[in-house]
């Protein structure tokens, strides 16, 4: 049977995870993470679908319900999965989308995979979408649903969000099929970023490829107008309450401070991926204590690196160059008891992290380049008693907002390290007056007002300024 939605989300992935009990039977339960959060009273409200891949290669599920919302399988065998999601997506944009702080793949089976892939969520949507329905499309594997979407079903209002960082035309120009995504993407009607300066970018492709149609935030594709514009992602601060006021997190804090024996704390919480510039903050570290400004014992790094894309020749290269590094510092500089850094790669639960943020003196987020970084947020929202300190990359896009953090430029090891020796001296007085204001940025900011704004900003009936002359 197919249900027909007025509110349908089409993303790489279905909101819930498969568990499998002691028994041997399979439920599935909700993923954590805001955007599910954010967007399922939304679904509950409207009877919402959400279309999406299940996670597990070759199988044919049919639609279900689960948790209140209507989930709509997208089958990938295991060839779409190396090459849609592990090549094209993860190999070919992702480094481009970064920088290009690994080399991209540019290989046409991916591409041709990516459109095969497309074009099978474009086609799901379009049937589970009601007429005029809301349908909103979830980040850069997904880049060119909107326009295959458009042109099944014209009836519908279209959004788009893209999670990662939206790259300079200098870069982007690289890939191949540069055109058909930007095609891709301008068959929305809003087109989101974490940043401006993304949306601003996508905008100049857009005037190169539509001849200069463009004015302001909106680009004039025929008779339509798009808007493309920043609407930063946020955390689900109601979740974060909840878990620091939870007396087994508070004494799991308690703990972990106890076993790291009064040492000061620095904490990186990262999904193992080369973009996060764990090798920077850890190399920045381990030098600290070769200047003499720390010894063991005074300081320690806690690195949480949850296993990520291990089929990805990149992800693998620098899971063996960071655990090198990690047993070069503690070999250069720990003593007997006191080692200098604690890598832990594995995922850890929800309290569990609260419990660090909260164990934490220093939080470092350092990425090369982030689309925004939850954890930076997540960690401020965490910090009720005002205090810890926050070293933060001004290449995330959460800087706009925490300016009241130590911020960085990653890869100036020297400032790193500075930042870091500051943030950890920092007295309680200092780290109150920074940290007040940007948890209050958090809190009236966090991910249910992201989507409420965003798709307010989709609905609003468009008034197109008149195109420009170029
Ligand atoms: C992409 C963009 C953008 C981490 N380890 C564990 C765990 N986490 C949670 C964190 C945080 C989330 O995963 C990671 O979010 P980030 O924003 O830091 O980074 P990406 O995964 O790269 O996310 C990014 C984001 O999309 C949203 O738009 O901000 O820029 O790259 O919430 O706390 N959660 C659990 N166990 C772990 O071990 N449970």
């Amino acid at each position: 049977m197919t249900q027909r939605s007025e509110f349908v989300v089409v993303a790489n992935r279905l909101p819930v995870d498969r568990v499998v009990g002691e028994d041997g039977t399979a439920s599935w339960r909700r993923s954590p993470g805001g955007l599910v959060t954010a967007i399922a009273p939304v679904m509950k409200s409207r009877q919402g679908a959400w279309i999406g891949w299940s996670g597990a290669s070759d199988e044919e599920l049919e639609p279900f319900e689960e948790d209140g919302m209507w989930l709509v399988p997208v089958p990938l065998s295991a060839l779409d999965v190396e090459r849609y999601y592990e090549g094209f997506s993860n190999a070919t944009l992702w480094p481009l989308y970064h920088d290009v702080i690994a080399p991209p793949v540019y290989e046409r089976k991916l591409w041709d995979a990516y459109v095969r892939v497309n074009r099978r969520f474009a086609e799901a949507a379009a049937r589970v979408a009601a007429d005029g329905a809301v349908v909103w499309v979830q980040d850069y594997q997904l880049q060119l649903v909107p326009a295959m979407l458009r042109e099944l079903r014209p009836d519908l209002r279209i959004g788009f969000f893209l999670h990662i960082p939206f790259p300079p035309q200098e870069l982007f120009q690289q890939l191949p099929w540069r055109s058909q995504i930007i095609e891709g993407l301008l068959g929305a009607d809003l087109v989101g970023f974490q940043r401006p300066g993304a949306a601003a970018n996508f905008l100049r492709l857009a005037r190169k490829l539509l001849d200069g149609r463009t004015s302001g935030q909106l680009a004039f594709v025929g008779d339509r107008a798009v808007r493309a514009a920043a609407f930063p992602i946020s955390v689900d601060v109601r979740e974060l309450d909840a878990l620091i006021a939870d007396p087994a997190v508070r004494r799991r804090s308690e703990e972990i401070r106890a076993d790291l024996n009064g040492a000061t704390v620095l904490l990186g919480v990262d999904r193992l991926d080369y973009t996060k510039g764990i090798a920077q903050r850890l190399q920045a570290f381990g030098e600290l204590f070769r200047d003499g400004d720390l010894k063991p014992g005074e300081a320690v790094f806690v690195q949480i690196a949850t296993p990520s894309r291990e089929r990805v020749e990149q992800y693998r290269l620098l899971r063996d160059a960071i655990e090198q590094q990690v047993g070069r510092i503690n070999g250069e500089h720990a003593e007997l008891g006191f080692p200098v850094v604690h890598y832990l790669h594995t995922s850890y639960t929800r309290d569990e992290l609260a419990a660090l943020f909260l164990a934490a003196d220093v939080m470092v987020v350092t990425p090369l380049r982030d689309g925004m970084n939850l954890v930076a947020k997540e960690y401020v929202a965490c910090r009720a008693d005002h205090r810890g300190a926050l070293v933060l990359s001004e290449f995330a896009g959460a800087a706009d907002e925490l300016k009241r953090s130590y911020l960085v430029n990653p890869y100036d090891i020297n400032g790193l390290k500075r930042a870091m020796m500051d943030a950890l001296r920092s007295e309680p007085v200092e780290q109150g007056r920074r940290m007040r204001p940007m948890r209050r940025r958090v809190i009236e900011h966090d991910v249910d007002r992201w989507a409420r704004e965003f798709l307010t900003a989709l609905e609003e009936p468009q008034h197109p300024d008149q195109p420009s002359a170029r």
